[in-house]
């Protein structure tokens, strides 16, 4: 297939895509079909490497309101209904809300997904089938499974075996969550074992981590200290980071230092952090958006996700990166020109170093061809128009695609 005028990524010369065998054959201006080629003209459209879901909670979605909605809208309350839905859990269950939200991130141009899987349930009902689901939807969609311990490692009944169990399963990644320990003590701990397990069974590690806006939740250094000196570096990632919102500034200086030595990775998800923090304030309310700009100022790799798609931290969300990104550059500031141009990079190659995709994802010769082409010349105008994924293609297989609806002003 040929591929004809693509704006790919920021480039602002057309070029065209040649795809043989299911990977990037040739790219550049003016190819020529072979004779027979499938030949697509884009006409100038922005074609992306695939969106990447770098953090979400499958397992819990599209279970909002079952058995009863979170009233408050803090992160606690969630935790209490997700507590009681738990209990209801069958495989059966967790494969048909899984499946059905797979699909709604696939049509918004979403190919692969880190999603948390909750561990603190005794019969590992959501990880046992999150497994099976990784396995059978690996052509379409890339699964990373966290081992979520959702109601703590120290403070949960036998959190550290099952965290253990779930690693021995097959989990990609190990989990914590240190500030809904008990104590501080527990907190660290937990971190340490979290650390040790993922060295133990080389995995992957990302944290929930201070996702509370009390500014003496301090997860964050001990995970980037232990990533550090455990020479673990990029393999770890500290999600949501909220409580970064409210340290002062003099701790953040300091600790900018050690985030840079460490070379962690970070996501923050903005859609549902601003619903879910500044919760315990009157005015002024706190956003609870972790520091986007400036880590990414000091060449930190930063990435953004969705979180939830309506479940009982989150009434809303269709699965969209979109709606992600846009909340995102408003609450983060983050609306200069570049700025806006290069969020893409936020939902798809920040997120790649994250899940660690290597050099096989990009638009590049020899690559498997996976790509987006989206409705607009660029990302500002597709952003900002909340244009659709026109294709999602994946190893040159059309996976999903998007007619545009016709919508028309009579003046
Ligand atoms: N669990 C948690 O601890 N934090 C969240 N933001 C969600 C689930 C969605
Ligand atoms: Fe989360």
């Amino acid at each position: 297939m040929l591929i004809r005028n693509a704006y790919i990524e920021n480039q602002t010369q057309l070029s065209d895509i040649q795809i043989t065998d299911g990977k990037f054959a040739a790219i550049g201006p003016g190819l020529t079909p072979q004779p027979g080629e499938q030949v697509l003209d884009l006409g100038g459209k922005l074609v992306l490497p695939p969106f990447i879901e770098s953090h979400v909670h499958l397992d819990t979605c599209l279970t909002a309101g079952e058995p009863v909605w979170n009233q408050s809208g803090t992160l606690f309350e969630g935790i209490a209904c997700w507590s009681q839905r738990k209990e209801q859990l069958s495989r059966e269950d967790v494969r048909r809300r899984v499946l059905q939200a797979v699909r709604m991130q696939a049509a918004h141009g979403i190919q692969y997904v880190r999603t948390h899987v909750d561990v603190t349930d005794p019969k590992l009902t959501a990880l046992e089938a999150m497994l099976e689901l990784r396995e059978e939807l690996k052509d379409v969609m890339t699964l990373q499974i966290v081992a979520f311990p959702q109601e703590g490692i120290l403070s949960y009944p036998g959190g550290q075996e099952l965290l253990e169990q779930a690693v021995k399963l097959g989990a990609d990644a190990v989990g914590a969550i240190p500030h809904y320990e008990f104590t501080r003590e527990y907190s660290v701990e937990s971190l340490n074992y979290a650390m040790a397990l993922a060295e133990k069974y080389d995995k992957l590690v990302d944290v929930h981590c201070d996702e509370i806006d009390d500014e003496a939740s301090r997860g964050l250094e001990t995970l980037a200290a232990r990533a550090y000196e455990m020479g673990l570096k990029d393999r770890v990632t500290a999600s949501h980071t909220t409580a970064m919102h409210s340290y002062n500034n003099a701790y953040v200086l300091r600790l900018m230092r050690l985030l840079q030595l460490s070379e962690i990775n970070f996501v923050s998800n903005p859609l549902v952090n601003t619903h879910l923090q500044g919760r315990a304030d009157t005015y002024p309310k706190r956003r609870g958006v972790t520091r986007v700009k400036e880590l990414l100022q000091a060449g930190i790799n930063v990435s953004f996700g969705h979180d939830d798609i309506f479940d009982p931290w989150y009434p809303m969300g269709t699965g969209s990166l979109r709606d992600v990104v846009f909340l995102g550059l408003h609450v983060c500031q983050m609306m200069g020109y570049e700025d806006i141009q290069n969020a893409y990079r936020l939902i798809s190659v920040n997120a790649a170093r994250t899940l660690h995709l290597g050099e096989s994802y990009g638009i590049r010769v020899g690559n498997p061809a996976s790509f987006l082409v989206l409705d607009g010349k660029d990302y500002y105008q597709v952003l900002n128009e909340n244009a659709p994924v026109l294709y999602s293609y994946r190893e040159g297989r059309l996976l999903a695609q998007s007619l545009p609806g016709s919508r028309q002003v009579f003046f």
